[in-house]
């Protein structure tokens, strides 16, 4: 049992992608001022095919390939898409498709994101031995003329392609874990989305915030995303974007690993990627459930 929850740690340590915070960008760029840096950041922009949402296309049979027993098929589904819609907001649509064909290897081939799961073995998780848990692999090229969300445009970089890879073998190792393990299929898969979309590890790559309190929400104006973004020493070790949310050497989970839906940090970095040019419809109605929840002394687990 004890090798169990070792092995589990280890896991949880790895949740990262590939290179690659508050927030962070993936991938990094270097020798550019903040301003310079958040503008040519890569993301998904009109001219990679955001114009119409994001199309990701979910391998046949990934669900059940990360089905431990004890898990009904349904419910892996449900998690792993609840992780990747977990991201939409009016300026971010993603269009989820569950055992498609059509998927391929290669970042730019298939989908605009395909998810695969592979075994432990598999030639992407051998040549990226400290990852466990799952993998993005992003495309981006740079154009002179890169939209924004909010209707302007600069030169920058736009991701036209990304694989997503689970790991199989790893997946079985929550087993001891019981049914809040598909808790933590939905943040991983938030966490490589995460990658998938623009952002990095904030406690890895250079972490940016609109102030110095790493916890409180981001207010982005849509219209100018990057006023008042600076770069900030200050982050929240347990984001979801953060690779080590238990710590460097965990040896049991943490509340950390169970979060099933964006916090400050993750939100603060999709809208300065993505401006939204109208308030999110909704928020107020999640907040009031999620008030009612924590108040029926409910899943209060991820109100933060
Ligand atoms: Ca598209
Ligand atoms: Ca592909
Ligand atoms: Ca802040
Ligand atoms: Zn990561």
């Amino acid at each position: 049992m004890r090798l169990r929850i070792l092995l589990l740690a280890s896991l949880l340590v790895g949740l990262h992608g590939s290179a690659a915070s508050a927030f962070g960008l993936f991938p990094e760029l270097g020798g550019l001022g903040t301003a310079d840096t958040l503008s040519r950041a890569a993301r998904w922009s009109s001219i990679s095919g955001l114009d119409d949402g994001i199309q990701v296309g979910i391998s046949p049979g990934v669900a059940s390939a990360l089905q431990v027993a004890g898990d009904e098929l349904a419910d892996v589904e449900r998690a792993l898409v609840a992780g990747i819609l977990a991201w939409e907001s009016p300026a971010l649509q993603l269009d989820v498709q569950l055992d498609v064909g059509g998927t391929a290897r290669g970042a730019t081939q298939g989908f605009e994101i395909d998810v695969f799961a592979v075994p432990a073995s598999d030639p992407i998780f051998l040549a990226n031995p400290g990852v466990f848990g799952g993998l993005a692999v992003p495309a981006v090229s740079f154009f002179d003329d890169r939209p924004f969300t909010n209707g302007t445009s600069a030169p920058g970089y736009a991701i036209t392609g990304v694989d997503v890879f689970f790991n199989i073998d790893n997946f079985q190792l929550l087993a001891p874990l019981g049914a809040p393990r598909l808790d933590i299929l939905t943040r991983i898969a938030i966490h490589e989305f995460g990658h998938a979309l623009g952002l990095g590890h904030p406690n890895q790559a250079t972490n940016y915030d609109t102030n110095s309190n790493p916890f409180d929400a981001m207010a982005i104006d849509p219209s100018d995303p990057f006023a008042g973004v600076m770069v900030s020493p200050f982050f929240d070790g347990q984001t979801i974007m953060s690779n080590e949310p238990c710590g460097p050497n965990p040896t049991a989970p943490c509340d950390a690993v169970f979060f099933t839906s964006l916090g400050n940090d993750e939100r603060g970095g999709r809208d300065v990627l993505y401006p939204a040019s109208v308030p999110e419809p909704g928020t107020g109605l999640l907040l009031a459930a999620g008030a009612a929840l924590a108040a029926a002394g409910g899943a209060g687990r991820r109100a933060r």
